[in-house]
């Protein structure tokens, strides 16, 4: 692989910081725009971070990291408008900031003291799925009854994006969801964060074909996208949507990005991946190239990228107090849940997890 994918793809802002056009997406940004995409990515960034931190003090079962992928999160995830519906992967922390959802939600299920549920609705935003791609296809099934419902169609239609992984793209589910969106039009985006790797999986053990031009073969169009430029981001994932809300079915997006951290916490990327490769892709940090256009633009001085950082380093610690006081359950609870009215199967497991327990005291 390499950080230059053969064929290009939609870029507004260089690895240098310099702003440049793309006829096919016309957008502009106000100074503020551009400061606060900079100031959503440091966040992002530092909330990830304290996640991995937290997980090395023992404090969390896992951490899924997005190190290197916050472009691609805070671009797409800023497209997205309020009646839209995010169906994501386990590592999209970072979309889940830009809805506006307080960052500890999901450290619930990291740190193993509750089932990773929350309410989607409440934020439009679905739980997070481990089962590699199988959110695509509730996403397509949630976007064919935003249409069954006659909420396409007009400036105000709805939207989904489904966020997936380039290793998901092998995966039946995705194929099948492909499938459903095409031949029914539905309104969804596949965003693919294609980052290179599938744990220890290079992606050119999953296609030939990049993921963007396999859209062509179900009858989509594709797009490839700089998944490391903030803007181009924002800019392909909105127009997307625009297209979806609009009743012009699916696209496929693919962000061309790089996972510079392991794909977990239990994961040790020098086992696989050589050194040399990292480095070529932290010259195209996400963040440090909306840094250089804002110090060359004179949008922000040195007291502005203090006090994100400051911002950044108070919410972080904020997330780690209260994830340190998150209550521990009763193991019992454990049962709860699992079916909406109970079983009798489960009622005599808890009563036996019961009795096994009581013979502790
Ligand atoms: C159905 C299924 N098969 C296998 C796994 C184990 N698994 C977890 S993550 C992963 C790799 C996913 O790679 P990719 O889709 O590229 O996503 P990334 O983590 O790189 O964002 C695999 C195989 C799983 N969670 N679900
Ligand atoms: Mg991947």
């Amino acid at each position: 692989m390499t950080v230059d994918p053969a064929g290009g793809y939609v870029q507004l802002l260089t690895p240098e910081g310099e702003r440049v056009e793309d006829a096919a997406y016309p957008v502009s940004f106000t100074d503020d725009d551009y400061r606060d995409f900079y100031r959503d990515l440091v966040i992002v960034r530092r909330l990830d971070a304290e996640g991995l931190a937290l997980q090395r003090q023992g404090e969390l079962g896992l951490w899924a990291g997005l190190l290197g992928q916050e472009a691609a999160q805070v671009g797409s995830g800023r497209a997205l408008r309020p009646q839209d519906m995010a169906f994501p992967s386990y590592r999209e922390h970072g979309v889940l900031y830009t809805r506006g959802i307080d960052p500890i939600m999901p450290f619930g299920l990291f740190r193993g003291v509750d089932q990773g549920g929350w309410d989607p609705r409440e934020f439009n935003f679905h739980m997070y799925t481990l089962v590699i791609g199988a959110q695509t296809l509730h996403a397509t099934g949630y976007a064919m009854g935003i249409t069954l419902d006659g909420n396409v169609g007009t400036d105000d239609g709805e939207a989904v994006i489904a966020y997936f992984g380039d290793g998901a793209t092998s995966q039946g589910e995705v194929n099948e969801a492909f499938v459903w969106a095409s031949v029914n039009n539905a309104p969804i985006v596949f965003f693919c964060q294609n980052n290179q790797w599938a744990i220890s999986q290079p992606f050119n053990s999953q296609s030939r074909n990049p993921v963007y031009r396999r859209a062509d073969g179900f009858g989509f169009p594709g797009v490839r996208v700089d998944g490391n430029d903030v803007l181009a981001t924002y800019a392909v994932t909105k127009a997307a949507l625009d297209d979806a809300r609009h009743g012009q079915g699916p696209t496929l997006v693919e962000a061309y990005t790089y996972r510079m951290g392991a794909h977990t916490s239990s994961d040790d990327p020098t086992r696989y991946r050589i050194a040399s490769e990292l480095d070529s892709w932290r010259a195209r940090d996400p963040i440090s190239r909306v840094k250089a256009f804002l110090s060359k633009q004179g949008l922000a001085d040195d007291d502005f990228f203090a006090e994100v950082d400051e911002d950044a380093r108070k919410i972080a610690l904020g997330l780690r107090e209260r994830v340190l006081a998150m209550p521990g359950p009763e193991p019992v609870t454990m049962f709860d849940n699992v079916y909406p009215g109970g079983s009798p199967e489960l009622d005599v497991q808890r009563a036996e997890f019961d009795a096994y327990r009581a013979t502790f005291q």
